[in-house]
């Protein structure tokens, strides 16, 4: 037995060395290593043995499976290299070929232009407060001074969920909601955030654009503090070249109220962003009007405080020279890819 052995292992090396194809290679281990296999089979015969020669014979059978199994894996290692050497010599495909690169993604342009501004507020010592965006009537309108009849209202028309609930215009709401959760303390947060207004959409307006809210409280907070913190803005976000424009102006949250402009990348040669002025407004502020501190929990004989609200993608438009508002969130490749 132990020949028949020996001759099948002789067998099943030389016809292993004859592949010369890896497909071939399952069929070769079934015929000599499967369960139904050639050497399975001399296994079965050892019933036949007697009892001293039985362990003799299961020490050379089970060498001989050992020894088979280890020529078939070292053919089907060569086998597969000899097949990828093939197809290596064969083919055009060229290794050393830089891949192609990687398309990554960046930031929206809104949110480069939120970052630097949390930057510049936050060198003033100015903290990011979060407020929500669907917001009720009280906090929208009248917590700010602008009751029911205001016709302030009208500039303001929002998407209402219901009766008392909005989808807010504005991100003033959010100084009420800063200034209870910080009472009896100072104050110094912006407040950025989606607004939303059922208004026309032009180059320069949208029906959803981002606002920061800035606010200051505290004691002898002024006006030329307020004009203070918007020139030092100005300037770092646009540089010294552009000019800021303060004029009077009216909020029923702010008294007195003001509107900051910015000469506009046209040059004030007049363009259809600007509608040819040379200006475009970025921001509304003033002092925070009384009723609206004492809403907030501040008792305004104690203390005074300033609050701004600009637009973020009009001072977009302007630090690069953007026609129009509604590239923003038209989704076209082409315009978010130059930023
Ligand atoms: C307000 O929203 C006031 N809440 C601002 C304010 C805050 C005043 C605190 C006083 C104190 P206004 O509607 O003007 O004001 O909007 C402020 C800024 O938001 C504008 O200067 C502009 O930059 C931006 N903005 C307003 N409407 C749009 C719009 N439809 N599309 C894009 N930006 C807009």
């Amino acid at each position: 037995m132990i020949e028949a052995i020996h001759a099948l292992r002789q067998q099943a090396e030389q016809e292993l060395e004859r592949l010369d194809d890896a497909a071939a290679l399952p069929e070769w281990y079934r015929r000599y290593l499967g369960r139904k296999g050639e050497l399975t089979q001399q296994l079965k015969q050892m019933g036949a043995l007697s009892p001293e020669e039985r362990p003799k014979m299961g020490k050379v059978v089970n060498k001989v499976k050992q020894t088979l199994e280890d020529a078939f894996h070292a053919r089907q290692q060569s086998l597969q290299t000899e097949q990828l050497n093939r197809e290596l010599a064969g083919d055009d495909l060229d290794v050393t070929l830089p891949g192609r690169p990687v398309h990554t993604g960046h930031l929206h342009l809104t949110t480069q232009t939120l970052r630097k501004i949390y930057r510049i507020f936050g060198e003033m010592g100015f903290q990011v407060y979060e407020a929500p965006d669907v917001e009720t009537d009280e906090y929208n309108f009248q917590l700010l001074n602008i009751p029911e009849y205001h016709p302030a209202r009208d500039m303001w028309d929002t998407f209402w969920v219901n009766d008392q609930v909005l989808l807010r215009t504005h991100t003033s709401p959010g100084q009420i909601r800063a200034m209870r959760e910080y009472h009896p303390d100072p104050i110094r947060v912006i407040l950025p955030g989606k607004c939303y207004r059922y208004e026309q959409i032009t180059p320069r307006s949208e029906h959803q654009f981002f606002q920061v809210e800035g606010l200051a409280v505290g004691k002898n907070i002024r006006l030329t503090d307020l004009i203070g913190v918007m020139s030092e803005f100005a300037r770092k976000m646009y540089g010294q070249e552009r000019e800021v424009r303060i004029r009077g102006s009216y909020f029923p949250f702010t008294e007195p109220s003001i509107e900051i402009d910015m000469s506009c990348s046209c040059e004030k040669v007049g363009c259809r962003l600007c509608k040819q002025t040379g200006w475009l407004e970025i921001a509304g502020a003033g002092m925070v009007h009384p009723v609206v501190l004492r809403n907030g929990g501040y008792e305004p004989e104690e203390w005074t405080g300033f609050a701004l609200g600009m637009g973020v993608e009009r001072p977009a438009l302007l630090k690069h020279g953007i026609q129009d508002i509604r590239y923003f969130y038209g989704n076209d490749l082409r315009f978010l890819q130059q930023f």
